[in-house]
């Protein structure tokens, strides 16, 4: 599992305040302790409320890759604020560019920004099964757009190990919305034999739980659900250590990490090798 650490967002209140404020002791903390929890990558998100989010990516980048090693997951659906970012990037690390959909209706090209410029830097995109109607409602159209994501990204030179695709998982207590997980798994099934090597799938896990009261328990069972389908990245809280031992496990029991009696303990020592 690529586990992309989440809480580097100007959606959490503290981080928020440390944009604000350029104060680094949040954000070098929370870059420290998401990779001793294991992240693989550190995403970086500034949030709506900067004021200027091309200074604040570039902060916050600067901020996060000074504090640890750990390679960076630029997050805006805006290229310029990608672009900002990977001014100050440290991409000899490795990249992701998070998160482009197919197309909108404001810009046709959003996803051919974000392949030129993972091209030029050497990293990889997350592209959202999502165009300019929006996110679907059901598998085939998620299927649909994912196949045109992959194809897009071949013409540009951008092998289907580079890309990672997001089937977006959104809050399951919204009425009407409770048969979009199982439509998920169906559509990861779907996804991954479109093309050989097949593309990363990945997902913002904590989208699912949002308004829960059970939002642990029903982000590690969707979570241990997706990987059993062939989902091998995703967006997490690493420092949520239930949901970290539910990947250890799931990943152990489809064996793609050997068992031992210490079979938790190695998975979290493993970070750097699951990039
Ligand atoms: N796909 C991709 N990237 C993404 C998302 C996605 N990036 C952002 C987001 N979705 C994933 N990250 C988060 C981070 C936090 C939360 C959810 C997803 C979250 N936050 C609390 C909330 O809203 O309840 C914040 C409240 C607090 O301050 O504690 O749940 O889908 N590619």
């Amino acid at each position: 599992m690529i586990a992309i650490a989440e809480r580097i967002n100007g959606q959490f209140l503290d981080v928020k305040a440390a944009i604000a404020d350029k104060d680094p002791a949040p954000v070098v903390e929370l870059a420290k302790k998401q990779t001793e929890a294991g992240a693989a990558y550190l995403d970086i998100n500034v949030g709506t409320a900067a004021a200027d989010q091309q200074d604040a990516i570039k902060w916050l980048v600067e901020t996060a890759q000074g504090a640890v090693e750990t390679p960076l997951c630029l997050d805006s659906q805006k290229p310029d604020v990608i672009k900002a970012g990977l001014q100050v990037c440290d991409t000899s690390r490795g990249v992701l560019l998070n998160s482009t959909p197919l197309d909108k209706k404001s810009d046709p090209e959003v996803l051919d920004k974000y392949v030129e410029m993972a091209n030029a830097s050497g990293g990889s995109i997350i592209a959202l099964t999502m165009n300019v109607e929006g996110v679907p409602q059901n598998v085939d159209n998620r299927v649909a757009i994912a196949a045109e994501i992959i194809t897009k990204c071949m013409e540009l030179g951008m092998t289907p190990d580079r890309l990672f695709i997001d089937p977006i998982i959104l809050p399951v207590n919204v009425p009407g919305a409770q048969e979009q997980p199982d439509n998920i798994l169906a559509a990861i099934d779907q996804i991954l034999l479109m093309s050989d090597p097949p593309p990363h799938i990945t997902m913002g896990l904590s989208n699912l739980s949002q308004g829960t009261t059970k939002r642990s328990l029903i982000n590690r069972t969707f979570l241990a659900m997706a990987i059993s389908h062939g989902c091998d990245s995703a967006i997490i809280d690493v420092l949520d250590e239930p949901l970290v031992d539910v990947v250890a496990t799931a990943e152990m029991l489809m064996n793609k990490q050997i068992y031992s009696d210490s079979f938790l303990k190695a998975y979290r020592s493993m970070a750097g090798g699951r990039r």
